[in-house]
């Protein structure tokens, strides 16, 4: 019976086949040529399984940590027709979570509902022009939710680790950096010394928190005036930008030359003493100096490539793709350091890295605790496969709640990322336990003051 039913099949295929391809020569004025179709039968190994809808979108969302503050993490998960068979994607925006919860819950089941799970790119292009305004980071870390989504279903479809479906493995394993902090040089090189004898190759270097806040400068005058909130930070930036440097040579002295040093400036400082800061580190060779300018000074970067030789690592805070385009023509960066999920997920973030092959810019996708370890998960798998990689932040590394909460988190081998092969972004969420830590209200404190208590833009 099973036979016969394939077996009419295969004839109404070689059918219609016939029929095209006769038309085909038709339209190209071949008629009276004899153009037969070769009977094709197609191999059982590329028989794909037949085209799966979309049946449901949601949004988890749940905290990084058991107690205390810890991060608002969201997930999106994408259920198929096919009876078992969903997606995972981040959606992480940890300051604005039940914004973009209710994005994803209220906008995407009518729009994805009924629509095939196999067009990824169709659906990012047209979810991404439904409300007509877009590009921020609410809506785009709701497309990457669905995005990343569609990839790992696309992997289970294939049977395939979503990195195959990317282009295949051009790294055996993903190289990373970690971030270290401390009061003084010395307890900063303490902390370098130990990720060293973890295997570590590359180190990120800061004083206590971003610009110094919490170890350098003193009597907030705004405090005193009574100006601002209790919580709001403070930060010398004239003292900050002195300690770099010395930061620097102390861990250098400290550590030797072998290991790579980086430093995250936060985007804290005025463009000329960024300038100057980087130039003061140079003879230290960092590895690179990240976000030197806040994205609103972008006009400076002529100036500042022709003012230092450091390697800039820049743009964890663009939303939109287009802002890469002119600095990577450009060369104003050496390391695009894209929020995956802020721009909406691998399928854009794919183009720029495959753009950054032309101009020779290349990757260190943003990997802090604020990104889900599913989004973790979708960057090391665009990492094995884009060549135009430079390094990893973070990934790899996951508390036991974490690692319960999701199974099939990333592991890191001597500062290596290592990529289980399971299909698709290889990695689950244990719901019943989700549900047991829910968001809390964070809406962040970003709130740096100076001296005199006017903001500084972190
Ligand atoms: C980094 C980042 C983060 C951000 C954080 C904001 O380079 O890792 O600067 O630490 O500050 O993700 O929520
Ligand atoms: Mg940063």
């Amino acid at each position: 019976m099973k036979k016969e039913k394939s077996h009419y099949k295969t004839d109404r295929r070689k059918f219609l086949q016939t029929v095209t391809l006769g038309s085909a020569a038709g339209l190209l004025g071949f008629a009276g040529n004899k153009v037969s179709a070769a009977p094709y039968e197609v191999p059982a190994y590329a028989k794909a399984m037949a085209p799966v809808k979309i049946k449901s979108v949601k949004a988890i969302g749940v905290k990084s940590t058991p107690e205390g503050r810890g991060s608002n993490l969201i997930v999106v998960k994408v259920e198929t027709t096919e009876p078992g068979l969903y997606g995972l994607g981040c959606a992480t925006f940890t300051q604005r979570a039940e914004a973009v919860i209710t994005a994803i819950n209220k906008y995407m089941p009518d729009f994805c509902i009924g629509r095939d799970a196999d067009n990824i790119e169709d659906m990012w292009q047209s979810f991404y022009v439904s409300s007509y305004w877009r590009n921020g980071p609410v809506l785009n870390n709701a497309i990457s939710g669905l995005d990343q989504a569609l990839w790992d279903i696309k992997g289970k479809r294939a049977g395939m680790p979503v990195y195959q479906l990317l282009g295949g493995k051009c790294r055996f394993a993903v190289d990373t950096y970690t971030s270290v902090s401390g009061a003084t040089p010395e307890a900063i090189a303490d902390n370098v010394l130990k990720q060293m004898a973890a295997g570590q190759r590359h180190v990120r270097i800061q004083l206590g928190g971003y610009g110094g806040v919490g170890t350098i400068g003193s009597d907030p005058d705004f405090k005193k005036a009574g100006f601002g909130m209790e919580r709001d930070s403070y930060m010398d930036e004239a003292a900050y930008a002195r300690a770099v440097p010395k930061m620097f040579e102390g861990v250098r002295k400290i550590c030797g030359e072998e290991i790579e040093l980086c430093h995250d400036i936060h985007e804290r400082l005025q463009p000329m003493d960024a300038i100057n800061l980087c130039r003061n580190v140079e003879e230290y060779r960092p590895f690179f100096i990240e976000d030197p300018l806040s994205p609103e000074n972008t006009s400076w970067w002529p100036q500042f490539r022709h003012s230092t030789i450091v390697p800039i690592a820049m743009g964890e805070l663009f939303n939109n793709v287009n802002e890469f385009v002119e600095p990577m023509a450009e060369h104003y960066f050496d390391y695009i350091r894209i929020h995956v999920s802020q721009i909406g997920g691998i399928t854009p973030a794919m183009k720029v890295a495959k753009l950054g092959e032309w101009f020779n810019v290349r990757t260190i996708w943003h990997g802090p605790g604020d990104v889900s370890p599913v989004g973790h998960s979708a960057q090391a798998h665009m990492d094995l496969a884009n060549w135009s990689f430079g390094l990893q932040e973070g990934g790899g590394v996951f508390s036991d709640f974490l690692r319960e909460l999701f199974p099939g988190c990333l592991t890191k081998e001597n500062g290596y990322i290592i990529v289980n092969d399971k299909p698709g972004l290889g990695i689950d969420i244990n719901e019943k336990m989700a549900v047991k830590y829910p968001l809390d209200n964070n809406a962040g404190n970003w709130t740096v003051r100076r001296k005199d208590g006017s903001i500084i833009r972190p």
